[in-house]
């Protein structure tokens, strides 16, 4: 048995129907986050089949859904990551996009990224004592593998944002042998890890429950307890790493991340890199040079 929430009894293994349900979903809301601060999930559409949550809600955001909507899907046919790239999506993970009008320049955007990794992998880790960390700037890995990743997307004008949808797919009771095998050789699935099924509205809520903490914190102390926090779930930091960027492929030892949560690379001349976008591989076995 797993024992979801109680990592001194372990995880409890799931054998009842997983549907997820508005109802449950906001009465859970409702148990498990303090009322002042339950922002996130104060609306839910929940959809049995959609293109994409991220659509969904920027078509929600431009007709002016309030802050803390959320959409979720029980699978998406055209499941995004960055770049054009897809997100695969079958039946029995978490697909959840969220609207969010934070008063923050688009230069900070990149910040509700970095949050929701905390908010994400701290779920996994301290609610249901699954070892996840974060991969620089959008992953959320269980042991190196990619057990999910964030799409942050806004509608802005020249110096303020309109909205922000912040999109997180968490493999949890997928079957990673139906990935292709590229994908597969990468990725992760919480089912994939403990062995088991686990009940998929216990990591939602745990999810939800933690972004409307991170979120309310950031909103209200800004950027520094997030950076913290990510710094302590970081995967790569300190490490040799390759990062693929719109600059090009460049090598060195990613050294920490800014306050608009650019990474920062200390590139073999010893010249310094701030990062804004792309993509971060750890050079394994790599002796660091000082
Ligand atoms: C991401 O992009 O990791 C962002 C994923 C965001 C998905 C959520 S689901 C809810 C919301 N609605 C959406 O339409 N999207 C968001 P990126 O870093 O570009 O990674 C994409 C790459 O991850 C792909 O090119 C594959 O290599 C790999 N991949 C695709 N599906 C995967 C999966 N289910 N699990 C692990 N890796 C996957």
């Amino acid at each position: 048995m797993i024992n979801i929430g109680n990592p001194s009894k372990g995880y409890r293994l799931s054998s009842m129907p997983d549907i997820l349900s508005s109802k449950e979903i906001r009465d859970r809301i409702k148990k498990g986050i303090h009322r002042k601060t339950a922002l996130i999930g104060r609306e839910i559409h929940i959809f049995q089949e959609i293109d994409s949550t991220n659509l969904k809600g920027m078509d929600l955001g431009k007709r002016g859904s309030p802050e803390g909507t959320i959409i979720l899907a029980e699978t998406q046919s055209n499941g995004r990551g960055r770049l054009g790239r897809k997100w695969i999506s079958p039946e029995g993970n978490i697909y959840l996009s969220v609207i969010l009008r934070p008063e923050i320049s688009p230069s900070h955007a990149p910040l509700i990224t970095l949050m929701a990794a905390v908010a994400s992998a701290s779920s996994l880790k301290n609610n249901l004592n699954i070892p996840a960390s974060i991969k620089w700037p959008n992953d959320i890995l269980i042991e190196g593998k990619k057990v999910g990743g964030i799409l942050t997307e806004m509608n802005s004008g020249m110096d303020k944002i309109n909205f922000i949808v912040l999109g997180i797919g968490i493999n949890v009771n997928m079957d990673i042998s139906i990935l292709p095998p590229d994908v597969r050789a990468i990725s992760t699935s919480i089912k994939d890890t403990i062995g088991g099924s686990v009940s998929r509205i216990e990591v939602l809520s745990s999810l939800l429950k933690e972004l409307d903490k991170w979120y309310n914190i950031f909103i209200e102390n800004g950027s520094g307890p997030i950076l913290k926090e990510w710094r302590a779930l970081s995967s790569n930091l300190g490490k040799r790493v390759m990062a693929a960027s719109l600059n090009g492929v460049m090598e060195g030892v990613a050294m920490d991340i800014d306050d608009y949560g650019r990474l920062i690379l200390k590139l073999d001349n010893g010249s310094i890199e701030k990062i804004t976008s792309g993509d971060v591989t750890v050079i394994p076995n790599c002796k660091l040079q000082n």
